[in-house]
């Protein structure tokens, strides 16, 4: 295979999946991640970063499997002390997982921006691959709902997801700017293609949409640009995507987070169930792609990863 360079633009849990395939079948030189930094937030004095810690843990082999978030072999003895204590533990913080929040905080404090505080904690979890926090800048998430407007992680994990969702507020989009070290990184050599990885379009995608240049950059982008679908079989493979469209009155297809899409991408990868949808999804002026999108096992990510390298390579050869 010849080198490639392909920049894969991911969330949460089920972005990270389809990241693991990809680092499996390109070298560091090969691929980059760009990573949702807008449902960061400050918990107990702390800066957590969910989605820059999921993709670092999942990248090392530190993840917990059965959460997708957190650490594998994780101790609990902070939260139970802190319970003893009266304090807020709806957010569960491992005893590692603190660590992690500690340093960052403490280098953040120092001065350091989140792309050189995420490179440092990469590489200390023996990463190579740039992994690129979407801005330096401050930016949140904020959900609208029957419930009021809430910051992301309120509406996540406290509230579980229960308010009903009326929209967003991307809080800091308008002073953010595109990432310097990404920009550089695609500075060094042309691009092969961009992967979105299936996440949430509204609370991961989106938030890194809006960072001002990014959606700009798609649209000019010379290489093939293609998203797998969150969405299958009208239901979403983790998170509250589906739950978040139904209430936001959009139909739970494919074809509706591809609209979301439509001025940049090439193509759109779908799950072999929603076949009959890759007509709709050709009208809105892209290819399709039918496969196994649903990623239980390391085989599966890898393969779904290698599908979509295959699919970027066909595009570019048009
Ligand atoms: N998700 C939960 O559902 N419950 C938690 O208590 C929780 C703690 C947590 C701690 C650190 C971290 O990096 C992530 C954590 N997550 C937790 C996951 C996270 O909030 C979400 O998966 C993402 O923000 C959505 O992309």
């Amino acid at each position: 295979m010849s080198t490639r360079r392909i920049l894969a633009i991911t969330g949460g849990v089920g972005g990270a999946k389809l990241c693991l395939g990809l680092a499996n079948i390109l070298g560091d030189e090969e691929l980059a991640f760009v990573v949702n930094s807008a449902d960061d937030f400050r918990h107990l004095g702390l800066h957590v970063c969910p989605d820059i810690d999921t993709l670092i843990y999942t990248l090392s082999g530190a993840a917990n499997s059965e959460t997708g978030w957190g650490r594998v072999d994780e101790g609990w003895r902070f939260m139970e002390a802190l319970q003893e204590l009266g304090g807020e533990t709806w957010f569960a913080l491992g005893d590692k997982d603190l660590a992690m929040h500690v340093e960052r905080t403490r280098l953040l404090a120092e001065g350091w921006s989140l792309s050189d505080v995420t490179k440092h904690l990469a590489a200390a979890f023996s990463i190579d691959f740039p992994i690129f926090p979407m801005c330096d800048e401050r930016f949140r998430t904020l959900v609208e709902t029957d419930a009021g407007v809430l910051n992301f992680q309120s509406y996540f994990v406290r509230d579980k997801c229960a308010p009903v969702v009326r929209g967003f507020v991307y809080d800091g989009a308008a002073q953010s700017r595109l990432n310097q070290a990404l920009t550089a990184w695609l500075e060094e050599t042309p691009l092969s293609g961009v992967i979105l990885c299936p996440s949430n379009p509204y609370v991961s995608v989106e938030p890194i949409l809006q960072v001002r240049g990014m959606r700009e950059f798609l649209r000019d982008c010379p290489a093939p640009v293609v998203a797998v679908s969150p969405v299958v079989a009208g239901q979403a493979i983790k998170g509250p995507t589906a739950k978040m469209m139904r209430e936001l009155g959009v139909p739970v297809t494919p074809a509706s987070v591809a609209a979301n899409y439509a001025d940049f991408l090439d193509g759109f990868v779908l799950d072999t169930q929603d076949d009959e949808q890759a007509p709709a999804v050709r009208t809105l002026g892209m290819q399709t792609t039918v496969t196994n999108t649903v990623m239980i096992s390391l085989d599966d990510r890898i393969a779904l990863a290698r599908h979509c390298l295959e699919f970027v390579d066909q595009l570019s050869s048009r």
